[in-house]
């Protein structure tokens, strides 16, 4: 029977790892899949995530089944985090999921059993994979606009004007903060408008939040994600720790559904637990675990926050670094975007030969739409970067 199988087509930016892994060249610098990493170019374990580790090995006395939603105080701990206290409690229903890919295939799954003709208004660019599980599941992807090639920035009219066109049964799939893949993102006022389009044309928003803290801080990064969930009957949120804990493989996810009223929210949990059921019965737990333990313990939590902070400050400091030394060898502010985007990526601007050109001639590897990753630099390769950006005429 397997003769019958398509080939697929791979995951452009893990095969753009593996082509810079393959690549001999000593000087080849790799700002392409979205790991952090430090100034060494290594991604360390976080100090709270080893204490936690450890204290877990110390303390864990089964490893049995948790429930099908995973530990209910992962749940607790994660909603205070993203939420705090914008919408009651009662009203969120939730699920350990594998990773924030896991939390926007449930969503996904959730959404086509409530509406199965629900089309999902996705930003262009996008993540790719929200448009390949879409596509996969028999969703459709409706893309609105939303990087403005010229300015660099959100192209917000744009935006608008395409999310007016949503009804209600769809959804509208917006990201949390840091905008993966260009780095733009929308401020507190246009927060408040998108708000209005959605409760004007009854559309639900489903928020994908990633790189909470990695933006402008963990509080910062959340407020939109937290005036959408208030302001509005439904919503759905997909979160992620694998970049903000550092525990990538782990798999390390959450889906929330908050329900218009409280009577609702049983109904959304049982079918959340029905959905982990269907795909995998119970969802990972260390990761969880470990993310629990650090919430729930305040010292732990405190230099698990500092430490987030520093990872936050050295992707910023690069930005400035990089927007400046593009300033000086441009003779112009045209790079400034830089220093304004937000998060891990920021989309260049450049054609797919130019990012073909610098990695033939440069070594330097970005994903062919131009985006790069913030902290796949140091201090020393930001000036070889800027150089070559300037020399291969972007
Ligand atoms: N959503 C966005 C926008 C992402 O960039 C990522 C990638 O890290 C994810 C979700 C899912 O990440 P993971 O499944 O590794 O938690
Ligand atoms: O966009 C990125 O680089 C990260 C990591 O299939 C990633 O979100 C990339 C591809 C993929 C899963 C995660």
């Amino acid at each position: 029977m397997f003769e019958t199988l398509k080939a697929q087509p791979a995951d452009k930016i893990l095969a753009l790892m593996q082509m810079f892994r393959d690549d001999p060249r000593t000087d080849k610098i790799d700002l392409g899949v979205g790991v952090y990493r430090n100034a060494d170019g290594i991604t360390p374990v976080m100090r709270a995530v080893k204490a936690a580790e450890h204290r877990l090995w110390e303390t864990q006395d089964t490893k049995a089944y948790t429930g099908l939603l995973g530990d209910p105080a992962y749940a607790d701990a994660m909603i205070g985090l993203i939420l705090g206290d914008a919408v009651p409690r009662a009203a969120i229903a939730a699920a350990a999921t594998p990773g924030g890919t896991g939390a926007c295939r449930q969503a996904f799954e959730m959404i086509r059993m409530a509406n199965p003709s629900a089309r999902v208004f996705v930003s262009d660019p996008t993540w790719p994979n929200h448009i390949s599980i879409l596509n996969y599941l028999g969703i459709e992807a409706v893309p609105y606009r939303y990087f403005d090639s010229e300015t660099r920035g959100v192209d917000f009219d744009g935006m608008i004007s395409d999310l007016k066109k949503a009804a209600p049964g769809d959804v509208v799939l917006l990201h949390g903060c840091c905008h993966n893949p260009t780095g733009a993102n929308l401020n507190p006022v246009q927060w408040q408008e998108v708000i209005a389009v959605l409760n004007a044309t009854g559309a639900v928003p489903m928020i994908d939040i990633a790189y909470q803290g990695f933006g402008d801080g963990l509080e910062a990064d959340a407020a939109g994600t937290r005036t959408v969930a208030a302001g509005v009957p439904e919503c759905l949120i997909a979160a992620s720790c694998s970049k903000n804990f550092g525990v990538y493989r782990e798999r390390t996810g959450l889906l929330m559904a908050i329900a218009a009223d409280t009577g609702r929210q049983g109904l959304n949990q049982g079918t959340l637990a029905f959905l982990n059921r269907q795909n995998y019965s119970f969802p990972p737990d260390h990761g969880a675990r470990v993310v629990t333990t650090i919430l729930n313990d305040a010292d732990l939590r405190a230099d698990w926050a500092a430490e987030l902070e520093d990872v936050r400050l050295s992707m910023l400091g690069l930005r400035r670094q990089l927007a400046d030394e593009l300033q000086r060898l441009a003779g112009s502010d045209r790079f400034a975007f830089i220093g304004d985007h937000r998060g891990m990526f920021s989309r260049l601007g450049a054609s797919p030969a130019l990012v073909e050109k610098l990695r033939q001639d440069h070594g330097i590897y970005m994903v062919g739409d131009s985006r790069l990753n913030i902290a796949g630099l140091n201090a020393k390769t930001v000036p070889i970067l800027a150089d070559a950006i300037i020399r291969a005429g972007v």
